[in-house]
């Protein structure tokens, strides 16, 4: 399907508090690189790269907001269009966690997906190079549970396990570009002879 038209878009959103290190696990995962330097994200950037995902060729722009409140009122009509939201916070700050329910809830107010209710959520604990953690890996997960989001937890300073979340909101949002592009090109309405609740994964 890739093929044919050229790569397939996928918009991620980063979202959660200031200094969480949204702009770091980003230019880990795309640039390879870190800095232990502070510098505030004002307004949105995004960075783009492009992998196979089971098959198909996408190319993942990946949207990184400022976390101040004074500039978040420039990042919501961004999240508009998004096919999957990563939500990021500090473990060593509880404050950073309980912030999520939060931005989850400003996040489908303003972004105003499809199905709400099927909504990808990929949570990130970032910075578990650190010690004096905050928030376990037990109640991220049963948070997780509660929202129906997958957990991931790593480090943007040490290189640890960035790739996977990222790899996952992409799978995640392939999946929503199919059943929402695809559904309004009338390919699936066309084409699939099963019952509809199961087109989703369709590949006829
Ligand atoms: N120890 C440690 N520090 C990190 C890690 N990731 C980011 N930092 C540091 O945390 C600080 C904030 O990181 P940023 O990536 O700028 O945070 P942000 O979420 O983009 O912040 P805003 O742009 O203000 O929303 C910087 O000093 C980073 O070097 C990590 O995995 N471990
Ligand atoms: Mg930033």
């Amino acid at each position: 399907m890739s093929d044919k038209k050229g790569p397939i878009t996928l918009k991620v959103i980063l979202i959660g508090n200031s200094g969480v290190g949204k702009s770091s696990v980003m230019n880990r995962y795309v640039n390879h690189r870190f800095t232990n330097m502070y510098r505030a994200t004002v307004g949105t950037d995004f960075l783009s790269k492009t992998i196979n995902i089971d098959g198909d060729t996408v190319t993942l722009q990946i949207w990184d907001t400022a976390g101040t409140e004074r500039f978040q009122s420039l990042g919501t009509p961004l999240y508009r269009g998004a096919h999957c939201c990563m939500l990021v916070f500090d473990v060593t700050s509880k404050a950073s966690f309980s912030a999520l329910d939060g931005w989850r809830k400003e996040f489908l107010i303003q972004g105003e997906p499809k199905d709400p209710s099927d909504f990808p959520f990929i949570v990130l604990g970032n910075k578990t190079d650190l010690s004096d953690r905050e928030v376990s890996d037990k109640l991220a997960r049963q948070w997780c549970e509660e929202i129906r989001g997958e957990y991931f937890e790593g480090s943007a300073k040490e290189d640890l396990d960035v790739e996977k979340p990222f790899l996952r909101a992409a799978q995640r949002g392939l999946q929503q570009y199919k059943k929402h592009t695809l559904e309004n090109t009338g390919h699936f309405q066309i084409t699939c002879k099963q019952p509809r609740e199961t087109r989703n994964t369709c590949e006829c």
